[in-house]
């Protein structure tokens, strides 16, 4: 069962560590995200997770809010955010996160647990990435939230276990053990029916949920607030900032040997061209 919550507001310093400045609030919820590539299980798994009674408080085309209350957790809400795919190029990471921020504010405090969906039976050199992916998007501190959470369990061979199966990767045993070795197995269409046994959706939620409680227990109720999120975004544009003036200084060197009024004039000409390219409204808001 979920203990009381306690939350609060967090900055980022610049080494992107947090500080959590804590407060007591209403132990009534429990909000996470799904993460993952399109097409490895994100809306099947919600539907498992959520059942057929969730409501739909808040969408976009694109990014979802669904929530239920849920009895295993002692009639508390539980919302779950679907987000789009990772690594999907229509869109960029600050329209990714601009989408994400959005949800947050319909997830009050702000989120939980994100949970990284994967395929039994797929680790590519994409999935390779998923974890550098998440924390450009969303920080460092993410991963004291991460759960990954594989889909098309009934992949698994007979008897096998998720961590066995993660064990015989060294690549999949680092991302678990990177997220503090939270995971979990469901299959979203052949362990609809089963009601006990490991091959049962029923029972990998339960034990999903109860990872989740612990979670929230252990970190004491801190949660990833929208302000974290809009600090990762602050330190992303300021990143392309500065790398946008070295390569400015680089091109300027490079034409200008000696000649003091022509960088000037070169620097000029470059910094107009890459207002009028860009926008500097996008690079600061
Ligand atoms: N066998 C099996 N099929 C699954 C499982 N989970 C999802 N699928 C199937 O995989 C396909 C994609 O699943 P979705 O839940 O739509 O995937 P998604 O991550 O939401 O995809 P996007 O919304 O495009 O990002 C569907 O045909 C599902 O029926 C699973 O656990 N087992
Ligand atoms: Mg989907």
């Amino acid at each position: 069962m979920l203990t009381s919550v306690v939350s609060g507001t967090c900055h980022l310093s610049s080494s992107g560590s947090s500080m959590f400045h804590l407060s007591r609030t209403s132990p009534s919820e429990l909000n996470i995200v799904l993460l993952g590539r399109s097409g490895d299980g994100k809306s099947s798994t919600k539907n498992t997770i959520l059942g057929e009674k969730s409501a739909q408080v808040w969408s976009s085309a694109t990014s979802l809010v669904n929530q239920v209350k849920a009895q295993n957790l002692q009639g508390k809400t539980l919302r779950i955010v679907e987000t789009p795919g990772l690594f999907d190029t229509s869109r960029t990471k600050e329209e990714f996160q601009q989408e994400v921020e959005k949800c947050i504010t319909h997830c009050v405090p702000g989120l939980h647990a994100f949970i990284i969906i994967l395929k039994v039976g797929r680790y590519t050199a994409q999935e390779a990435r998923i974890l550098d992916e998440i924390k450009e998007l969303f920080g460092e501190d993410v991963l004291k939230y991460a759960v990954v959470l594989f889909t098309n369990g009934d992949q698994l061979e007979d008897g096998q276990t998720i961590e066995e199966f993660v064990q015989q990767g060294v690549a999949l045993q680092e991302l678990v053990d990177k997220c503090r070795g939270r995971v979990h197995v469901i299959d979203n269409k052949y362990w609809k029916q089963q009601q006990d046994g490991y091959r049962s959706n029923r029972v990998q939620v339960e034990k999903l949920l109860k990872t989740l409680e612990e979670m929230v227990k252990e970190s004491r109720g801190q949660y990833y607030s929208k302000e974290m999120l809009q600090a990762v975004k602050k330190m992303r544009r300021s990143l392309k900032l500065i790398r946008l003036f070295e390569n400015v200084t680089h091109v300027v060197k490079k034409y200008t040997q000696g000649k003091g009024w022509a960088a000037v004039m070169l620097a000029s000409v470059l910094l107009l061209g890459v207002y009028f390219r860009h926008s500097w409204y996008g690079l600061f808001h």
